[in-house]
């Protein structure tokens, strides 16, 4: 199978490419005007209030204590299914993971007035939550560790250090420090209770503190990179380097919203072994999902591939 989108050029200067390798990211990258976003963001808002839940999900997550229903949205708002095929991303994501290439997963991670961060985290398998693996590089087992995924999160609204942008620690991509075949207890009444080095956090109902290796180990807060961006830019960072978000402290409207569109190389299987997905307190069946090809060929034929949205809009740029 061939992707229909066209390759232009984005892609990656060497000398981003070099600062990628050391880092484990690359951004602030403008793919909008604070303009254009403003309108795709209108738009995807209003098609996504259009359906009353998730594009798959026939159990819906509680409304501002999971992110379940923030799942695959793209699958079925025509805007969100352009996003994840941005040339301005996908040329810039096949320099890192070559030409072939699927989108298997994208969030609405919201943030707002009052809502606590998000807990420093690492994901290779993204069994962190689940409990199974939804990754498996070729090679790897359930147990080793992987690659995990480029993650592409974009900046729907402005991103500013008052209402809860995104950190990172530069240069931790390639030792994880949580154990992600160990388990987490989801308790959604711990939601914006937890104070963590002074800063209260949270992993949606769960503490990934429970995932560390080394309970005692702490993250080195002290080569945080805090990334402020204006709307419409995007930050693109391996899911096994650091991260975190602050909490939204501001008052009145100022709520952040980011939208991680999630890609690996068609060689990747997805969700081996899985028919339905449990976390967060709510639970999906993947009879509907289906990896989206944004570049490339697959020719491996290991995963289900959508070429439509459920709703029967090609996928294009
Ligand atoms: O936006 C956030 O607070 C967290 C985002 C995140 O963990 C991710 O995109 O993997
Ligand atoms: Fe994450």
């Amino acid at each position: 199978m061939t992707s229909n989108i066209e390759r232009t050029d984005f892609a990656l200067s060497a000398e981003e490419l070099d600062f990628f390798r050391e880092r484990g990211y690359i951004g602030p990258v403008t793919v909008y005007s604070p303009d254009e976003m403003d309108e795709i963001w209108k738009t995807a808002q209003r098609q996504t209030l259009d359906r009353s839940r998730a594009a798959y999900a026939e159990e819906g997550a509680i409304a501002g204590t999971t992110n379940i229903a923030n799942y695959d949205r793209h699958l079925d708002v025509d805007a969100l299914a352009r996003h994840i095929c941005n040339r301005r991303i996908i040329d810039r994501v096949a320099s890192i993971l070559g030409p072939d290439l699927l989108c298997w997963r994208s969030e609405f991670f919201p943030k707002y007035p009052g809502d606590e961060g998000t807990d420093w985290h690492q994901s290779d398998t993204f069994a962190n939550a689940s409990g199974k693996p939804q990754l498996l590089w070729p090679g790897e087992s359930e147990d080793d560790f992987g690659a995990g995924t480029l993650t592409v999160w974009t900046a729907f609204t402005d991103s500013t250090l008052r209402n809860g942008c995104l950190q990172i620690i530069p240069g931790t991509q390639h030792q994880m420090n949580y154990d992600e075949t160990k388990r987490m207890d989801y308790r959604a009444e711990q939601i914006n209770q937890e104070t963590k080095n002074g800063i209260q956090r949270g992993f949606f109902g769960y503490d990934y503190r429970q995932l560390q290796f080394d309970p005692n180990w702490k993250p080195n807060e002290d080569d945080a990179v805090s990334l402020v961006m204006e709307r419409g830019q995007c930050v693109i960072f391996w899911s096994t380097l650091m991260h975190a978000s602050l909490p939204n402290v501001s008052s009145g409207k100022d709520y952040r919203m980011g939208f991680a569109s999630r890609y690996v190389p068609t060689k990747v299987r997805i969700y081996p072994n899985t028919d339905r997905i449990y976390e967060y307190g709510g639970s999906i069946s993947l009879d509907k999902w289906g990896a989206v090809l944004v570049n490339g060929r697959d020719e491996y034929g290991h995963n289900k591939i959508v070429t439509e949205t459920l709703l029967g809009t090609p996928f294009t740029a």
